[in-house]
């Protein structure tokens, strides 16, 4: 044992101890802290080091004499809790019965239910509110609870109930977790992939208070709440921003983590004490921790426990040994738990084995939850932490209560229904709730007019969503008109040409305001950074530094009115700013457009969670993969040439991607994504690759507008072309090249297409494909692609910067053979001209891909094909670029 743990003089510990208690007795808490802070600086002072800790004892933050008085009917609240808390269960029983293997949840929200109930009875403020509705992330797999208390509500049917995870049924069906996307007037945070939403909601509540300090919004006192699982706070993301929250004081923001010591194999911590590590981990970052840990019924215990060995044996057990009293009786929990120490026995003598059983966790007792819910809310500089412990299945009984199978418990037998019906008391005869029905209150009962005053009172139903908002105008096309016309002999990259526009759009009187550039610290990679003095960097707190370079003109500027959202090295966080600006005609109503620019390989390689997440949510917004393609940033090497973004980006429904080769296709591209998401009110996310290569910019073709946003428009015709290239993003040089080539060396005249967007490209062919197949006896329609090209099926190479699979995408849709060039295999770095030949994509290549397929086709002679492999002396040794 330590030495300084023993206890050498125990009479002198009791003067001590007496004297804690004369001053808390005397002159109240505040002033006892007070004196121990003293006592503890003098000692350090002194010499006497102190362990340190950031853990507090095992009980509740909230000492029982310090509860905020209740403001609920209990019995009343109980009542609709029980009903939900059934409802909930039928739901997902029914649904497995009918079809076995659907799946939903049981146990989560059993543990969880008085954590909302609180919640939505007395903190949650909704859209009617006159402070603004609150933003609720609500944990996932609770959704059966939140569906029931919306069919209490008689927001939902029995009809919707009965569809739970059928969506596909004819009458429309509840979504598994909370889906925007497929319920989007109901859900507003995709939260099912776990550890997403903890993240979000901290970029949220930053968020909000970015448009308060920027004057968009008023302060109003909204909050984040968020609702989590203490499994889900194993995820990174979940724990990633925690300083971040607390460095903001984001006293807007609420987590509650529903810790009922389980996730989905076994215990979150069966060696420890989940609650006291993220306890922990939550101060060590900065933020308020309550601990809502014992019910009511441990108070008097607690204040019996006069030696503190209570308290000693409540902060040894793991646990696994928790949950396991859970699971067991009475007798049980009296012989392990308190029979560790006689004196723990006599502390309950009084108790009978059931009254032991009895005794709850905080999770589920609603006065301590809301006592920590009201301090949680009235906190003031710094977020706040709600660690709640709960049972996982709890009222499940012998069906699951605490049971390491619980989270996958589906199906509920007779026994077990009737077990369930008598615990929450719904009254339901034997018969009749063995069918688990779904039972509503009588109209106009008490419960019934409670539960809808409770939430008139906080302004209306949640979680619920607003579709659109009141559009905005955008400007015409001509402020772009710098990019439109070329840049001479200017060399520029895309990166830069994007640079001006957003610049330009900045500026704009009509929406200069509601632009967010975001950047995960490579503005200045971008050049972006003459932005910084332009809009300011946003920084709560303003500037309290002289900035190294405020000598010069374009130095790092932060100030709290600041538009620029510099994120730091986290894409992560970056990406969740992205969906909390592109999410905000819906939760704030206004029109916020994100520009979020990022080195190419870590957006979708990276977060494509969060990018799917935003899908789901409707995000509308730009997302900038800068410095892409994988030749044409050539030195950094193969963890940061992105040769296979555009992939991720065409397997995500709602975004349309876009690999881009001139100034004036970003500024067609932008400015038609603006209007579809601002004033059309479309959920799009639009993906543009832009790189870092310097050439000149010709004037925009005269009428490609249209075919830019569709995909693709024409460079080079010729009446009769022999052949056709394809080529898209920085590559499309290597295309001309190659057609120079083939004129000047084979005599060979072919026509060149600059491809602003394979899967555009794609969508539209295979939505006409789609067509034309069930629409056999209609004249049949024929595509952007087969419209183009059609009367013309010479073969085509395609090249671009990408794995050939992006260009792949529209091979079928081709008419006549159809070679893709790609850049298939790990990134190196060398000279770009380097790079193209050692991926096979540069105007050699193509070339001989060209002569190949022409060959292939009949049109020229075959042994044209070694010709030009020796002419261009190309090496067929050489080993494939994807295995080496
Ligand atoms: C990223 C991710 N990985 C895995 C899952 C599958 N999953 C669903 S619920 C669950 C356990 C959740 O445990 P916890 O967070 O403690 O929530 P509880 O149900 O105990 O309240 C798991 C692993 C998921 N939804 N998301
Ligand atoms: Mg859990």
């Amino acid at each position: 044992m330590e030495k300084r743990t023993i206890d050498t003089d125990p009479q002198e510990t009791k003067e001590w101890l007496d004297s804690v208690e004369e001053v808390l007795e005397e002159s109240g808490q505040e002033r006892l802290s007070f004196l121990l802070k003293k006592a503890t600086a003098h000692a350090e002072r002194l010499g006497a080091r102190q362990p340190f800790s950031l853990i507090t004892p095992y009980i509740n933050t909230v000492q029982q004499n310090e509860q905020k008085k209740y403001p609920g009917e209990r019995k009343t609240e109980r009542r609709i809790k029980s009903l939900i808390r059934w409802n909930a269960m039928a739901m997902v029983v029914r649904a497995n019965n009918s079809s076995p293997g659907i799946g939903g949840h049981i146990s989560t929200y059993a543990s969880s239910a008085t954590l909302l109930e609180v919640a939505f009875n007395h903190c949650l403020k909704g859209e009617e509110h006159p402070n603004g509705s609150d933003l609720v992330f609500f944990q996932g797999h609770s959704s059966p609870g939140i569906y029931a208390r919306a069919f209490l509500e008689g927001r939902l049917s029995k009809e919707h109930l009965k569809n739970f995870r059928r969506e596909l049924a004819k009458e429309g069906g509840l979504s598994s977790y909370p889906h925007p996307w497929l319920m989007p007037e109901f859900w507003q945070f995709a939260t099912v992939s776990m550890g997403l939403g903890p993240l979000m909601a901290i970029y949220q509540a930053r968020f909000m208070n970015y448009l308060i300090d920027r004057g968009i919004i008023k302060e109003t006192g909204r909050k984040v709440w968020a609702f989590l699982g203490d499994g889900e706070m194993d995820e990174p993301e979940a724990m990633g921003a925690l300083t971040m929250a607390a460095r903001e004081q984001l006293n807007n923001l609420i987590f509650v983590v529903n810790c009922n010591l389980q996730r989905l194999d076994g215990p979150v911590r069966g060696n420890g004490k989940i609650i006291q590590e993220l306890e922990g981990a939550f101060r060590g970052a900065g933020w308020n921790v309550i601990k809502v840990i014992w019910g009511e019924g441990w108070d008097s215990l607690i204040e019996k426990d006069k030696t503190g060995l209570l308290l000693k044996r409540m902060g040894e057990v793991v646990d696994g040994e928790m949950i396991k009293y859970i699971v067991e009786d009475g007798k049980y929990f009296r012989k392990n738990f308190f029979g560790k120490y006689p004196e723990l026995l006599e502390l309950v003598n009084k108790h009978s084995d059931r009254e032991l059983k009895r005794l709850k966790p905080g999770g589920h007792d609603p006065e301590k939850i809301y006592a920590a819910y009201f301090e949680a809310i009235n906190h003031k500089g710094q977020p706040t932490v709600v660690l709640a412990r709960t049972i996982k299945g709890y009222g499940l009984g012998e069906a699951g209560e605490g049971r390491n199978i619980t989270h996958q418990q589906k199906k509920l037998n007779e026994k077990e229904l009737l077990h369930f019906r008598d615990r929450f008391e719904i009254p339901l005869t034997d018969k009749k709730a063995t069918t688990a029905p779904f039972y509503r209150f009588k109209k106009e009962s008490n419960e019934e007019k409670y539960l809808l005053e409770r939430r008139k009172r906080l302004g209306g139903f949640l979680p619920k969503r607003r579709k659109k908002t009141k559009p905005i105008t955008i400007p015409n096309i001509s402020i772009f008109n710098e990019l439109i016309s070329g840049t001479g002999n200017r060399k520029i990259s895309t990166t830069m040409a994007f640079i001006r526009i957003l610049t330009i759009l900045s500026k704009e009187k009509n929406i200069g305001k509601y632009i967010v550039p975001i950047v995960p610290d490579e503005a200045r990679t971008f050049g972006m950074d003459p932005l910084f003095r332009q809009l300011g960097i946003y920084a709560h707190f303003g500037q309290r530094y002289d900035p190294v370079d405020s000598d010069q003109f374009l130095y790092y500027k932060e100030i709290k009115e600041g538009q620029i959202l510099e994120e730091g090295i986290n894409e992560a966080g970056a990406i969740s700013s992205f969906i909390a600006a592109g999410t905000s005609y819906s939760n704030y109503g206004i029109n916020m457009i994100p520009f979020y620019i990022y080195y190419s390989m870590f957006g979708f390689q990276r977060v494509w969670d969060f990018i799917w997440a935003a899908g789901d949510m409707r995000t509308r917004g730009f997302l900038l993969g800068g410095t892409a393609g994988r030749t044409t940033l050539n030195g950094e090497g193969l963890q940061h040439q992105d040769g296979h973004s555009h992939l991720a980006a065409a397997a995500t429904p709602n975004i349309k991607a876009y690999d881009l080769a001139y100034s004036y296709e970003i500024a067609v591209i932008i400015h038609h994504g603006m209007k579809e998401m601002v004033e059309e009110q479309k959920d799009v996310i639009y993906y543009l690759t832009v790189e870092n290569e310097n050439y000149k910019h010709p004037p925009m073709p005269e009428g490609s507008e249209n075919e830019i946003i569709k995909g693709m428009y024409k460079i080079k015709s010729t009446d009769m072309p022999t052949l056709r290239l394809l080529g898209s993003g920085p590559l499309i040089k290597e295309a001309i090249e190659a057609a120079r080539l083939f004129a000047l060396d084979w005599e060979i005249d072919a026509g060149i297409w600059c491809v602003t967007s394979f899967s555009e490209l794609r969508k539209e062919a295979e939505e006409v494909e789609r067509w034309n197949l069930l629409n056999p006896n209609n004249k049949q329609r024929r595509s952007h692609l087969e419209k183009k090209l059609k009367n013309q099926k010479v073969p085509t190479v395609a090249v671009s910067d990408y794995v050939k699979m992006v260009a792949e995408q529209i091979a079928p849709y081709v008419p006549g053979p159809y070679y893709a060039l790609g850049t298939d295999g790990f990134g190196r770095s060398d000279t770009r001209e380097n790079l193209r030949r050692f991926f096979e994509i540069d105007r050699h290549y193509i070339v001989l891909a060209g002569i190949r397929a022409l060959a292939l086709a009949g049109k020229i002679k075959k042994s044209k094909m070694q010709e030009a492999v020796k002419k261009y002396k190309i090496n067929p040794k050489k080993p494939n670029p994807r295995n080496t």
